[in-house]
């Protein structure tokens, strides 16, 4: 009995030194996972100061749950017109009704929103959002919203400090945001990152159009073998790429520049000029800059933006193709005023990376682009143009896992003499039952434009059945006019064809989201 009583109180020393501990947790809306791995690495970094901090999907949690809380961070991404991500829609939802919202009297808060400033408008919207309704409800911030813009780490950095003093010292301080960011991009890593990326030999690089087509696709291939990678088919390759030698040549003649006078790197060595330019920096705006516009000497290198690793959905599955990883790279080749144009990584790729060649590769986790994990549901898949990256992938998947629902393809491009990419691959599949149904739009084999959502209202009843049964509905390719033509075309077939209203069809819409029903990977 004594012996007992005396552990016993011995044990309860620990919980006591764990209370003296702020708790804070780090709740996260993400889309794309770059929300997700920031919190998830700042509630770390949180631990190590001393916080008992954990970070947590916003839908996971209740708003019931967040009236205990003392210590909350909310990073959030903006989706699509100003839209919550798909995983902060019904978190959202329930702590903005007027009557059943929780009172957050007791909560400190601060609010970082990940966007882009392109959307004008509607940048950082969700974040926004958040920060006023966290206001609304009685909470306190303890630190203005930041918001950032894509290249968001340096932002991120300065709030979470200034977040974590604040809430040790528990005095409100304002933050110096940076107004020059450094290029980094958070992503979620595997053995080989991002930082540290496997040198994958090219070993296929197969033009996908026929002749005569205006474009000019590549099926591209490297082996992993050797790396023990692994990657789920969703996932994008982040790939290094350098520069066109003859682009970098013209600029530095067109300056007058010593090809061999010495350049800080980025990473603090030196190198010449010339490898300089095209291994290290961003150089496509400094083509048709008016000449001796930069100085002679290599200093200029250092205001340049360091050269970035291109990301690629990927094409193929491991289980369909072992040690291997596939992309769909369209090449980008245009003439403004005479001057030939090219881009810069599906160049490279198509171009200039040779056969047996290798270059630095890394994978993207992407778990918002997933096939159901429940094998019987069907899927629709919209992919038009080298959007067929995913669907070839995702359809080698479901071959190979025998998965027994039904898979539906929309495939667009301009001919289908020249431009059907993956012919003999998806005709094969149509044959063996792998597609249950092919829909396809050849916008220029005749006179009006046909385009996939041409073929998804003509095929409107079918859609919406397969909808009724539980159907994931995928959508990648061009962003700023097929999916949002796309998703007009969803509503549309949920009005007419589900005899819903304007209203309800939007309702359907989200609710397809709030159960990852509807996922796209649209750039
Ligand atoms: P177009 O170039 O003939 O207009 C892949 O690039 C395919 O997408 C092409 O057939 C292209 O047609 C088509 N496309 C262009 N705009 C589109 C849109 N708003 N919605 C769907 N497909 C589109």
């Amino acid at each position: 009995g004594l012996i007992s009583r005396g552990e016993s109180q011995g044990a309860s020393l620990s919980p006591a030194a764990e209370t003296a501990k702020k708790p804070l947790l780090i709740a996260f809306g993400s889309q794309s996972g770059n929300a997700e791995s920031l919190a998830k690495r700042l509630a770390r970094e949180a631990a190590s100061r001393g916080f008992a901090a954990r970070a947590a999907g916003l839908d996971s949690l209740q708003p019931a749950d967040l009236v205990r809380e003392q210590n909350v961070l909310l990073i959030t991404s903006t989706w699509g017109e100003g839209d919550m991500p798909d995983n902060a829609i019904s978190f959202w939802d329930s702590i903005n009704q007027n009557g059943s919202s929780p009172k957050l009297d007791g909560v400190k808060y601060s609010v970082l929103a990940l966007g882009d400033k392109n959307y004008g408008e509607t940048f950082c919207l969700a974040g926004k959002k958040l920060d006023s309704r966290f206001a609304e409800l009685g909470a306190t911030r303890v630190i203005e919203r930041v918001d950032c813009d894509v290249e968001f780490d340096e932002q991120a950095k300065t709030w979470s400090s200034s977040v974590f003093s604040a809430l040790e010292t528990g005095s409100a301080a304002s933050v110096a945001v940076v107004a020059e960011v450094a290029p980094v991009v958070v992503v979620e890593e595997t053995g080989y990152n991002k930082k540290n990326p496997f040198p994958a030999p090219l070993i296929g690089n197969v033009a996908l159009n026929a002749t005569g087509s205006s474009k000019d696709t590549r099926h591209i291939a490297f082996s992993l073998a050797g790396s023990g990678l692994d990657y789920e088919v969703g996932d994008a390759l982040g790939v290094y790429v350098k520069n066109c030698p003859e682009v970098v040549d013209a600029i530095l003649s067109a300056h007058s520049l010593d090809p061999q006078s010495e350049a800080t790197l980025p990473d603090g060595g030196t190198a010449s000029l010339r490898e300089a330019l095209i291994s290290s920096y961003e150089v496509r705006h400094l083509h048709g800059v008016t000449p001796n516009h930069l100085s002679n000497t290599a200093d200029f290198v250092t205001s340049l933006r360091k050269l970035q690793p291109r990301l690629y959905s990927i094409a193929s599955s491991i289980k369909a193709h072992p040690e291997e990883v596939h992309l769909c790279v369209g090449a980008v080749r245009y003439d403004v005023h005479g001057v030939q144009h090219k881009g810069v990584a599906s160049t490279f790729l198509a171009d200039r990376l040779a056969l047996g060649e290798t270059t630095g590769v890394f994978f993207h986790v992407a778990k918002h682009f997933r096939l159901p994990t429940d094998l019987s549901k069907p899927v629709i898949m919209v992919g038009p143009g080298t959007g067929i990256a995913p669907f070839r992938a995702f359809l080698e998947e479901r071959e190979a896992t025998g998965a027994s629902g039904k898979n539906w393809l929309f495939f667009g491009d301009q001919r289908r003499a020249t431009d059907f990419l993956y012919h003999d691959q998806i005709i094969e599949w149509v044959q063996t039952g792998v597609l249950t149904r092919l829909d396809t739009a050849f916008s220029r084999d005749q006179e009006e434009k046909i385009y996939v959502q041409t073929r998804m209202l003509t095929a409107a009843a079918e859609m919406w059945q397969w909808l009724e049964e539980g159907a994931h509905f995928y959508v990648c390719g061009d962003a700023k006019r097929m999916a949002k033509d796309v998703d007009a075309a969803l509503h549309e077939i949920i009005q007419t064809a589900g005899g819903r209203t304007a209203e309800e069809a939007i309702a359907y819409v989200a609710d397809m989201k709030k159960y990852k029903r509807y996922q796209r990977d649209v750039y």
